[in-house]
Formats: structure tokens, sequence, C-alpha cells
């Protein structure tokens, strides 16, 4: 039974494909995987809290407890900023941008992050993710936000690692979607899912029904239609936004986060959440829309930007987007 394909090894063969590559690329990625490994390794004993000593409390040996997002976002930055591959990383968890300490090298890449996302449903063991964007530096010597407030269609990479049933890390640099499960008997991602392509329709619509009280028009007309007679649609919504993606990545669907009476922008973040599933919904034949827009085309204007989010199978997309703007005339 020949051994799988790893991700190091899948890494190291898509950079054949730039001869001139310096290899910066993949070594970033590395460390990024080594990161998802320590991440996973840290979710997986959350429900230990109580042995542990619950997050902001201390544990047996009177160590304090950190809350497992700001432990993600530890880990990450840790990992990452020694490699000389960033130049500066930006993070939900944090207001500004986080510049790479003088004292390590600087690269030619920023990556953006949401290191825990849905990190509240730990407590209830719901599965949970994180979400990253990968964008080439700018020139100037010293990095400022603007280098971060570019459009999602300049992103080089973009993947998600979730939490669930297993660890699963999935990405695309622009050629196709690939997804890697975790052997934690061995420590290494092995490619599970090659050029995954999203169904050009789906049974499946994730939205939480909970804020229809809030709804905008074009929302409540587009579920009217698909809960209505002669529809083949369910729903679906685990309330974790890496998980509810990916289901409906594999499966077909669409999952709307609109702007609503309440959240006027959406609630999602477009530069670390938006962005970086609309890459890879797009490499997978799907689409993704603010319901006005692609949501790879808006211009950001500030690091934590919210946007209303619609994205899934291409077909589910397009006809939630009608019935929002019908309703916006
Ligand atoms: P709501 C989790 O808090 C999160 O940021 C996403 O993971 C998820 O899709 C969304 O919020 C759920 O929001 O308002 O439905 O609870």
């Amino acid at each position: 039974m020949p051994v799988g394909m790893t991700l190091t090894k899948f890494l190291h063969e898509e950079q054949r494909r730039y001869p001139s590559s310096s290899g910066s690329f993949t070594a970033l990625f590395s460390d990024l995987v080594i990161a998802a490994k320590i991440i996973s390794s840290q979710v997986r004993r959350a429900g230990l809290g109580g042995i542990l000593g619950a997050a902001g409390t201390q544990n047996v040996h009177g160590e304090e407890v950190q809350k497992l997002d700001e432990l993600a976002n530890d880990t990450f930055i840790r990992t990452m900023e020694h490699g000389g591959h960033l130049s500066a990383m930006a993070s939900e968890e944090m207001d500004d941008i986080i510049h790479v300490d003088s004292k390590y090298p600087k690269g030619n890449y920023v990556i953006m992050f949401d290191p825990l996302d849905g990190s509240s449903n730990i407590d209830v063991n719901i599965s949970v993710g994180t979400i990253f964007s990968i964008l080439k530096a700018g020139k100037g010597s010293e990095v400022t936000v603007k280098d971060f407030l570019k459009p999602g269609v300049e992103q080089v990479c973009a993947g998600y690692i979730l939490y669930g049933s297993s660890t699963m890390l999935v990405y695309t640099t622009g050629h196709g979607v690939h997804g890697f499960t975790l052997d934690p008997s061995v420590g290494e991602f092995f490619l599970s899912h090659e050029n995954i392509r999203i169904p050009e329709k789906g049974k499946i619509f994730s939205i939480n029904e909970g804020n229809s009280r809030h709804w905008l028009p074009g929302t409540s007309s587009y579920i009217e239609k698909v809960k209505s007679n002669g529809s083949e649609k369910t729903a679906r919504y685990v309330g974790s936004l890496v998980a509810d993606f990916h289901r409906n990545l594999l499966r077909g669907g669409v999952f709307l986060y609109p702007a609503d009476k309440k959240s006027h922008k959406g609630k999602l973040r477009l530069l670390y959440e938006a962005n970086p599933l609309s890459f890879i919904v797009e490499q997978a034949g799907g689409a993704a829309s603010t319901g006005d827009e692609r949501v790879l085309d808006v211009v950001p204007g500030e690091l934590h930007q919210r946007t209303p989010l619609i994205i899934g199978s291409k077909a589910d997309v397009e006809e939630a987007v009608s019935f929002w703007k019908t309703a916006s005339v």
C-alpha cells in the first residue's frame, strides 16, 4: 500500500511549476502547517479544561490558562514571525498590524488570519476553524496597513484549517482547491480531496433564521422561495463559518450572512474571512457575492471591515443575488 501524498511533498511538487521560485512561499506555508498542527492539538484538548484549567483560570500547576483563540493567535504569530518570509501579519484578534520583529529577517509576503473562528463553539464541542489569506508585500521599505487593504483578487494563497471530526487543511494558490487530512498518529497532513469542485447547484441553504426579523426584503423573499413547496432545499446551519462553508463546498449549496437591519454591513470580516473563502469557492467553480458585487472585487477601506456574504454553488448564489437585487430596486 503506497504511502499517501503528504502536504509537504505536494507543496514541493507545486513549487516545481515555478522553476525560478526561491522556495520562500513553500517555506512560509510549511511554517503555517506547523501552526495548524499545534492549534489542532490545543483544540483537541480544550474539553479537558476542567482538568487542565478552564480558560482564564489557573490549571493544576497554577499556570494561567489562556483562552483558546488567544492561544491560537499567539501560536500563529510565534510560529510564523521568525521564518524570514513575512514582513507583517494581521489578526482578527489584534487591532493593528503586527510587524515582524527587527531581530528576524523580513520576507515578501503578508498574511491575515482569523486564528480560531467560532471559538465560542469550543465549549460545546462544535467544529471551529482557522482562516488565512496571503498577499505579496508592497515594495516599500516599511510595511503599513495599506499593504493589507487589497481587493481579494490580489491574494496569492487562501485557505482554512477545519478542526472537525478530523482536522483538514484546504487551500488554493489559484491552481484549484486541494484538501488534506491530518493523521494525528504520524503528525502529517495527507492529500484526501484533490481538486475539489463545488456542485453547480446544491440542496442546502445555510442562514441564521433567528435573524429573520432583521432581514431585508431580498433575503426574506429568497428564503421564502427555497422553503416553498417544490423546492428541494434543506437547511443546515452550524453557526461556525468554516464548518458551514466546508460542508457546502463538498456537497453544494449556499451560505448567507447578508446585510440586514441589525448588521448593515453584514457580520463577517472581509479580509480574513470572506476574501479567502471567496478565492477558494471561485477556484472550485462556485461564486461569492456581497449581494451587490463580487466579494473579490471589493476594495477594503479598513483592516477589520465587515461585509455581507452570499457564497457557494454558482447557480444558488446567482439566484439569491437576483432576489436581493430585485428587492433593492
Ligand atoms: P450568528 C462565529 O461567531 C461566526 O463568526 C462565524 O463563524 C459564524 O458563521 C457566524 O459568526 C455565526 O453568526 O449570528 O449566526 O451566530
